[in-house]
């Protein structure tokens, strides 16, 4: 057989376990792998996850690439090892397929570039590959691996470094830490992003400060959910609180925020605050009536553990738990990216609490699809968030405490609507 430049292995793999086929980090680090493990130099990495489900990356190495693209809903991957050089893409395949838990598979050879149909010109290849691999260190390689929390047409995308610092599925959720390179570490429950340290100040602070001066004497309060620990963490700055408890009902998202989010999971050993790992929808159903100043939904979006955190019957629950003049927020979703739920929450809350007592804060968070989410009230009482007039003693607050969100102006600004807004708010 004549002289060939490269050697094209295309692999068919099947039977394979359709939730390998579609996480993007594994993947990622399998394919990486194979190319090392086949003494591969890896240039670059670029893996991209679709929706509804599918990865699809590349893997470029000095001596060609290995490209996959999966469809977990076939348990099927479509592989190419494409070599050159002495490299033996076999040992690529045979690693791959362990990892993928193939139970069937066809692979077909070819050798690419014939030279005996090629003209040679007039350089030298030879020294250019020598230069090349001067050039490159072996230990260093760009990765270009992305998280995306998307629904059927909308997307945000996260660039992360590939590692997975903490990846369980609990009985509730499959709860991750992963490290991305604008935000940093970052909490995703399922394919959902929660929090991020560099970011998580937005919901956080929005969550709980606008809340607490809108109340002025908030001293027991409930927070559903939550469990990065943030929302806890703002609410015990105000010195005349007296009781948090916090009911959540994972208790890996706990674990993996106080070892891996230690900035947001800091104040889970306060004595003010009574942690309770438990399902805060039964909670709140036992929880005697007016008991609470401020009940916080800290949940996340209505799918798997937390969809019942959207249902008429919790928030009745919630109005009868809160004290005359208590308030409840409640994370709202987006009013451009869950329609739908952003409406039919509010308007639950207005069922419940009356047509007017029932606003709606919009605040900014970069990681969350189309940046724009909201939290909404439930007014039990005369105070409106507003009608809060306490402009000094608000900026007093910020300053100590070092907010670098929220403020006096952000308050009242946080409360306007845009029109379209109001439109899906109306009834
Ligand atoms: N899509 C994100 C919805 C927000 C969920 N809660 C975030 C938890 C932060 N404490």
């Amino acid at each position: 057989m004549s002289h060939a430049l490269g050697n094209h292995i295309l692999v068919e793999f099947m039977g394979c376990d359709p939730h390998i086929m579609n996480d993007v980090a594994n993947i990622e680090r399998d394919m990486v792998g194979a190319a090392q493990k086949a003494g591969a130099t890896v240039i670059n990495s670029t893996f991209h996850h679709f929706s509804p489900y599918g990865v699809s990356g590349v893997v470029v190495i000095q001596e060609s690439h290995l490209a996959i693209h999966t469809w977990p809903e076939y348990g099927y991957a479509a592989v190419d090892l494409f070599t050159c050089g002495e490299m033996d893409a076999w040992i690529s395949f045979d690693f791959l397929k362990e990892c993928f838990g193939a139970k069937n598979y066809s692979a077909l050879e070819m050798k690419r570039g014939s030279v005996n149909l090629l003209t040679r010109n007039d350089f030298d290849i030879t020294s250019m590959r020598e230069k090349a691999s001067e050039r490159s260190n072996p230990e260093m390689y760009t990765r270009n691996v992305w998280f995306t929390d998307k629904d059927e047409s909308q997307a945000l995308s996260l660039r992360f470094t590939g590692e997975v610092f903490y990846d369980v599925q609990s009985p509730f959720q499959r709860v991750r830490i992963i490290e991305s390179y604008k935000y940093g570490m970052m909490l995703a429950l399922d394919d959902m992003v929660m929090t991020t340290i560099k970011d998580e100040f937005h919901y956080h602070e929005m969550i709980s400060h606008p809340a607490m001066f809108t109340h002025g004497n908030a001293k027991n309060i409930l927070v559903i959910g939550g469990g990065d620990g943030g929302t806890v963490r703002e609410i015990l700055r105000h010195e005349g609180v007296e009781k948090v408890t916090m009911v959540e009902i994972d208790g890996e998202v706990i674990k993996a925020c106080k070892e891996f989010l230690p900035t947001i999971a800091s104040a889970f050993d306060h004595p003010k605050l009574d942690l309770k790992v438990d399902d805060g929808i039964a909670f709140i159903k036992e929880a005697p009536e007016n008991s609470y100043d401020l009940i916080i939904v800290d949940g996340s979006d209505p799918v798997g553990p937390a969809e019942g955190l959207f249902s008429v019957s919790f928030y009745t629950n919630c109005y009868n738990a809160l004290k005359e003049g208590g308030i409840l927020v409640a994370q709202g979703e987006s009013p451009k990216f869950n329609e739908k739920s952003f409406s039919e929450l509010n308007h639950t809350l207005q069922d419940i609490f009356g047509e007017k007592n029932a606003p709606v804060s919009l605040f900014y968070v970069p990681t969350y699809p189309t940046g724009m989410w909201s939290f909404q009230y439930g007014l039990k009482g005369a105070a409106h968030p507003k009608s809060v007039d306490k402009e000094s003693e608000i900026e007093n607050f910020v300053t100590t405490q070092g907010l670098r969100y929220y403020n006096s102006d952000i308050h009242t600004g946080s409360f306007a609507t845009p029109n379209f807004v109001k439109s899906l708010l109306k009834k």
